[in-house]
């Protein structure tokens, strides 16, 4: 069984290069929830459907969240009540979130309201929220702190940030299941998302890092960052507001602890030896996924990363 630890789009991508190569029932993410946030009194949770939409080839290609040919009538409508209307919730769309929050409201868990919405949509890969309990991202900026939505859609990623803090994860425990796979795992993929927001929170519970720290032998991460720029949203901004470099090295020393193995883009093959001076192993290939092809070929390369070191025939060290 993989373990995969996932944010958003990145993961999504990643997953579907994965569901080609290990059967999906062998497969349990663990989802961040800190991006979940209420709309119009629904309950949202973006990367947990935008990888369950992804997974049920549902999903809006091009954005990468959301549903293909979705349309938003309902959004117009409540515009024209004077709601806001920033965040883009498509009439099918609004269907998970009516669902999701229906089955809370019946005092049902996140993790089962998730494996419902799984089941509808015919994904057989587990998909785990980090956490049943509300965890909020919160990201601290000269406007105040803000939410993780409103910072990065209402915003559109503008404010600097100087810190960032996870609401209510001292007291959050892991969703049932999470500890268990994470130990159970044959191999634990930390996917390319931000380490800083989407797989952050995922650490912040209590006993998910020291679960991973223990299964370090057998984890391997994906580095989001590619020449010195984020494959998606402003994980490079973030970096550098926080005084960080912004580059694989620095994905290295966030997971240093955490993962055997990191795997950089070509374009970094130079930062190979400053990995492993950090104590990883460094794997090189090619990250950037915009096909199938290179997403099933990204699939392989944490797969051979997740084998003992003397079969890994794309590590450095064996070149
Ligand atoms: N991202 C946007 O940039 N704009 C949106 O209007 C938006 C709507 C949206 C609706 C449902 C959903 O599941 C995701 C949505 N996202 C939208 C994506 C989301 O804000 C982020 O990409 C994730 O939170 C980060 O992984």
């Amino acid at each position: 069984m993989i373990v995969v630890l996932a944010g958003g789009v990145g993961a999504a991508r990643f997953l579907s290069g994965l569901i080609e190569v290990v059967p999906q029932e062998e497969i349990v993410v663990v989802s961040n929830t800190g991006d979940d946030t209420l709309f119009h009194g629904l309950h949202v949770s973006p990367d947990v459907d935008i990888v369950l939409y992804t997974l049920a080839g549902l999903v809006d290609e091009e954005r990468g969240w959301g549903l293909r040919e979705d349309t938003f009538h309902c959004l117009q409508a409540l515009g024209r009540l004077g709601r806001q209307t920033w965040f883009n919730l498509g009439d099918r769309d609004l269907a998970t979130h009516i669902h999701r929050t229906a089955l809370l409201e019946q005092r049902h868990s996140l993790s089962a309201a998730t494996s419902s919405l799984a089941q509808a949509l015919g994904v057989k890969v587990r998909v785990l929220p980090m956490s049943d309990e509300r965890v909020e991202t919160r990201l601290q900026t000269a406007q105040g702190e803000l939410a993780f939505q409103e910072y990065l859609v209402h915003r559109g990623a503008q404010d600097a940030i100087s810190g960032v803090r996870f609401e209510g994860a001292e007291s959050a425990r892991p969703a049932p299941g999470v500890l268990q796979a994470i130990r159970a795992a044959e191999g634990i993929v930390i996917a390319p998302s931000n380490p800083l927001i989407s797989i952050g929170p995922i650490l912040a519970v209590p006993g998910i890092r020291d679960a991973l720290r223990e299964a370090r032998a057998r984890t391997v991460a994906i580095s989001p960052i590619v020449a010195g720029q984020a494959l998606k949203g402003p994980l490079a901004k973030m970096l550098g507001e926080l005084g960080m470099e912004v580059s694989a090295l620095q994905v290295s020393r966030l997971y240093r602890d955490l993962a055997a193995t990191l795997i950089l883009d070509e374009a970094d093959r130079d930062l190979a030896h400053a990995v492993t001076a950090l104590g990883m192993r460094a794997a090189v290939t090619n990250t950037v996924m915009r096909g199938l092809a290179e997403k099933v070929a990204l699939a392989h390369a944490a797969l051979d990363a997740l084998r003992p070191f003397d079969k890994l025939r794309t590590s450095v060290g064996s070149r």
